[in-house]
């Protein structure tokens, strides 16, 4: 059986990709996740601006879930270049790269600047929770920001493929969905992260967070991930290509977002739990599980829940 599959005319080795996040900070951690098998990257969301983050500290670990509030980290399109520039060029695997802006508007120079490195994608992230106090409500909570802003990103990225960023913290992510296909994305990316959520100190009774709250990953959130996905699917009738992602963190899981309507499968938490290998695991079991079930090409999983 084949586990290679192609997305809007990119091939992957394996359908899992390294989900853009607190992995993707550094072309090492990148290089890791391919050497761990992934069949493809996508770099921590940057823009042209200089930000720095939320101070520490930004990660929580919960039994079933992991809060995180880094704050958007960036630093201009010369560390992007400099830093990912050579990834992009020698990577065997594709490359995505993931970008974020303040304004709608700002999307399209962020892409053009980002589409000049010959990434294999972009990724217009347009559903990060926790900066709202800087840049205010996430362009993807509503169907016509969610629209223009993926219409400034698709003006810059030109015949480079394009996936929009979506948050599962909406009544109808859906029609968002389908408001950003109509704008202009090739794809999205299911989900980011829920919540906010928070976690207390007993001993302190204060946040853990210094950002107070943060965005929910892991196991716990992978249910919405898959009800979101399939919501998607369903309302874009299975042409809109889908990165799901969301507390995968072995084939089976992976497997199950497929059937909801999943080309590929984004990966990020679970890194830390099965280390930088949780790729090539998940693609091995994902192949097990096929053989085991009769499927000769991991592209037949995907929307099948909405056939049978
Ligand atoms: O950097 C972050 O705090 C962050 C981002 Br950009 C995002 O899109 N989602 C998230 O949970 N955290």
């Amino acid at each position: 059986m084949t586990l290679s599959t192609t997305v809007l005319g990119i091939t992957f080795r394996n359908p899992t990709l390294l989900a853009s996040g607190i992995w993707g900070l550094k072309p090492e951690d990148c290089r890791k996740a391919i050497d761990g098998g992934a069949g493809g990257i996508t770099v921590k969301s940057f823009g042209l601006d200089h930000r720095t983050g939320h101070p520490e500290p930004i990660i929580v670990r919960g039994e079933h879930y992991t809060l995180n509030a880094v704050g958007l980290p960036s630093f201009g399109a010369e560390y992007v270049e400099k830093e990912f520039g050579p990834l992009i060029a020698e990577s065997p695997v594709p490359v995505i790269l993931s970008m974020i802006a303040s304004t709608a508007n700002a999307f399209g120079e962020t892409a053009r600047t980002f589409a000049a490195l010959k990434p294999a994608a972009l990724e217009a992230n347009i559903s990060c929770p926790n900066v709202e106090d800087s840049m205010g409500k996430p362009f993807s909570y509503a169907a016509d920001t969610a629209a223009a802003a993926t219409r400034a990103a698709k003006k810059g990225a030109g015949s480079l493929p394009l996936f929009v960023k979506l948050s599962p913290n909406v009544p109808d992510i859906g029609r968002i969905a389908a408001a950003c296909a109509e704008a202009g994305a090739d794809g999205v990316t299911l989900v980011n992260t829920l919540g906010p959520g928070m976690a207390i100190d007993l001993e302190t009774r204060r946040p853990v967070l210094s950002n107070k709250m943060g965005g929910v990953s892991g196991p716990a959130i992978r249910p919405v991930a898959i009800r979101c996905v399939a919501d998607v699917y369903a309302a874009t009738e299975g042409k809109l290509p889908i990165i799901g992602t969301g507390g995968v963190s072995k084939g089976e899981d992976a497997i199950e977002l497929m059937m909801a309507g999943a080309s590929l499968i984004g990966i990020g938490t679970a890194v830390w739990d099965r280390g930088y290998d949780v790729f090539g695991k998940v693609a091995g079991e994902m192949g097990t599980w096929c053989a085991q079930h009769g499927v000769a090409d991991i592209a037949e999983l995907t929307g099948s829940m909405h056939r049978a």
